[in-house]
């Protein structure tokens, strides 16, 4: 055993991989989400010294914990946790990257083709037992002869930018700087990558700086022939601009696999044929969450072993 006194937390739910890892390595303590201070007495909280969750972590939750060194947030995405002032803290952050980025890619092009070709509408088409007595309608878009434009270059947008280029067709990008060794052509802002292209692809994660930035004017600058797809966080999105674009046809169709109160969607978003909704699976592989599980648990692991994390937060 590495370090028999540390004790980690467990607010909430936690995979059960990265649950069994940590339990051979650290005393755990299990909350379900809600108040620390009125689930956990003060002698347990002086105790915790580590944080392993997928649930909100706010300052009030981080000055609950005296002694917390490291908070290990699972998934990519680390908005649940309040990263700044765990830093002012010196309380170390980590997050899941790498493990997930060809797996969110692979369900981005299936999100497309589904939109685009109209999988979901035409699968439910032979299951109604429609094909017996007539043809599936032509799909009024293609993605033939489309530029597609990735608003964020970052890891999993590459991965998206390789497959598009395998299905040949031209990638701009839009990020707050140019990538290094990407030789898409990059626009300077996101209006002008939407002026560019007539698909638009966002990886960006749900902080501040990207809040609603896919607004009317992004979106009508996307043109009638437009697709919108998301699959990096709902809020990045004006979900009143994206419902009124797809009800007047300023844009074609829309694909997100993720809203910004999830999992409630709306009814107007539910009753838009042209905008096909999945409950946030980027990553949702039995695989893949398990690699996510397993970089949470190493990263604590290392942390309590080497005072080194893994994949601290930038
Ligand atoms: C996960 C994700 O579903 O990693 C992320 O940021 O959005 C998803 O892969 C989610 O974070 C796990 O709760």
């Amino acid at each position: 055993m590495s370090n028999p006194a540390a004790t980690v937390l467990i607010p909430g739910w936690m995979h059960e991989h990265a649950r069994r890892m940590l339990g051979t390595q650290f005393n755990l303590v299990e909350i379900p989400d809600g108040d620390i201070h009125a689930r956990l007495p003060q002698e347990i909280r002086a105790s915790i010294r580590g944080v392993a969750c997928r649930t909100r972590i706010d300052g009030q939750f981080i000055d609950a914990l005296p002694n917390l060194e490291i908070i290990a947030s699972y998934g990519v995405g680390y908005e649940a946790v309040d990263a700044a002032y765990a830093r002012s803290k010196n309380i170390i952050v980590t997050n899941t990257p790498d493990v997930l980025n060809e797996e969110v890619a692979d369900l981005t092009l299936g999100l497309l083709v589904s939109v685009v070709r109209e999988i979901p509408k035409a699968h439910a088409f032979v299951r109604e037992g429609r094909w017996k007595t007539s043809e599936y309608p032509l799909s009024r878009n293609t993605l033939r002869n489309r530029r597609v434009g990735i608003y964020g270059m970052g890891r999993i947008g590459r991965c998206i930018a390789r497959r598009i280029e395998a299905f040949g067709l031209p990638v701009a990008y839009y990020s707050r700087r140019p990538a290094d060794g990407v030789a898409y052509d990059y626009c300077p802002s996101l209006l002008e990558l939407a002026y560019a292209v007539d698909v638009l692809i966002a990886t960006v994660p749900g902080d501040a700086p990207t809040a609603r930035t896919v607004n009317a004017d992004v979106l009508s600058a996307l043109g009638p022939e437009g697709v919108f797809i998301n699959v990096g966080r709902g809020t990045v999105v004006d979900e009143d601009a994206l419902i009124d674009a797809l009800r007047t046809g300023t844009i074609a169709a829309a694909g997100l696999d993720v809203i910004a109160d999830e999992p409630n969607v709306s009814d107007d978003m539910l009753a838009l044929d042209s905008l096909t909704i999945l409950p946030h699976i980027g990553s949702a592989s039995v695989a893949t969450r398990t690699a996510m599980a397993d970089l949470l648990a190493r990263n604590l692991i290392a942390w309590f072993q080497s005072g080194a994390a893994i994949t601290p937060v930038p």
